[in-house]
């Protein structure tokens, strides 16, 4: 593992982003840019891992080994990764069609084992690649193309699931406060263990205009200014419940007690049936934690 003096530019790949102007895509990318270069892994260090749709286009723009997957499956690849080659920095992105939607099955799995990595949704509330169907974030009411009469069903609140199901690192972010989103996904990279990052990423062209747009900046607020302990996990689930309503930036729940990661304890049981440890003790002791 290697860590150096990196600028965002290391980061940026010569590949031209096709977003739509306005697109808040192009603000996370900037944000993770500069999010990488205070960690100071170089991009060789990197995977990138993602599914398919617009957000996901993002590993390409980027000068870390990069995988533009298949829709829904970005976690049990980079899974795959960091357990073939545990020193790889490994961050997953997608949208929240790709993560709630086609892949939501496979967040809790990868949430229960805990492995070392940072998952970063760009929430746009709708399916933006394929032309602005409704997505599992929509809200209830919202007219597309598939629900032209607007929507009558409730989305998925992403904060309080990956909260429930036990993640140790739960944050919101949104590149119309680039500072701020850049800290929190330094921070989630940091986390050793499992980190979600629910960045609100407008999509101009099928979801919210320049005017809500507008009107969700005002309405935002940070948890560090309403003095919000992250290591209050009951707090955060109660502030994560009001997703949709208010949008609150900043780390509701941070585990002050890490546990091991998926790869330290695989590590842990490899060393431990090396040392000729009877199989039945080595199960025991796992199971007893
Ligand atoms: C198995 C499969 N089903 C459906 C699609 C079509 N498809 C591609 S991207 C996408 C949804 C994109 O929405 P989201 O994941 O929220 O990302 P966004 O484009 O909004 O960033 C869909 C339905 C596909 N590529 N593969
Ligand atoms: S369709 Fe929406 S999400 Fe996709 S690039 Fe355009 S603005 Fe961004």
């Amino acid at each position: 593992m290697t860590t150096v003096q990196l600028t965002s530019k290391d980061f940026k790949s010569n590949l031209k982003p096709i977003w739509c102007p306005g697109c808040g895509d192009f603000g996370v990318v900037q944000g993770i840019y500069r999010a990488l270069a205070s960690i100071g892994r170089p991009p060789h260090e990197i995977a990138f891992v993602s599914g398919i749709g617009c957000s996901s286009r993002i590993p390409g723009y980027t000068t870390a080994y990069g995988f533009n997957t298949v829709h829904g499956r970005a976690l049990p690849i980079a899974q795959g990764i960091k357990l073939a080659n545990p020193e790889l920095l490994v961050l997953v992105a997608g949208g929240d069609g790709d993560g709630f939607s086609i892949g939501g099955g496979h967040v809790p799995h990868a949430i229960r084992r805990n492995p070392d990595l940072t998952y970063l949704v760009m929430d746009n509330q709708i399916y933006g690649l394929t032309k602005g169907q409704l997505s599992p974030t929509s809200a209830c009411g919202l007219k597309t193309v598939t629900s032209p009469h607007g929507a009558i069903e409730h989305p998925v609140n992403p904060l309080l699931y990956v909260l429930s199901y036990g993640a140790g690192f739960v944050a919101q972010a949104t590149p119309a406060d680039m500072a701020g989103m850049t800290a929190i996904i330094e921070e989630a990279i940091r986390y050793p263990g499992f980190s979600f990052v629910n960045v609100q990423s407008p999509c101009v062209t099928y979801g919210e205009d320049h005017q809500q747009v507008k009107a969700h900046r005002t309405a935002m607020k940070t948890l560090a200014s309403m003095g919000h302990d992250p290591s209050d996990r009951m707090r955060a689930f109660e502030l994560a419940s009001h997703y949709g309503e208010q949008l609150y930036t900043g780390v509701f729940y941070r585990n002050p007690n890490p546990p091991p990661t998926y790869g330290a304890l695989v590590k842990e049981r490899q060393a431990a049936l090396a040392g000729g440890l009877p199989r039945e003790r080595i199960l025991e002791s796992f199971i007893q934690r």
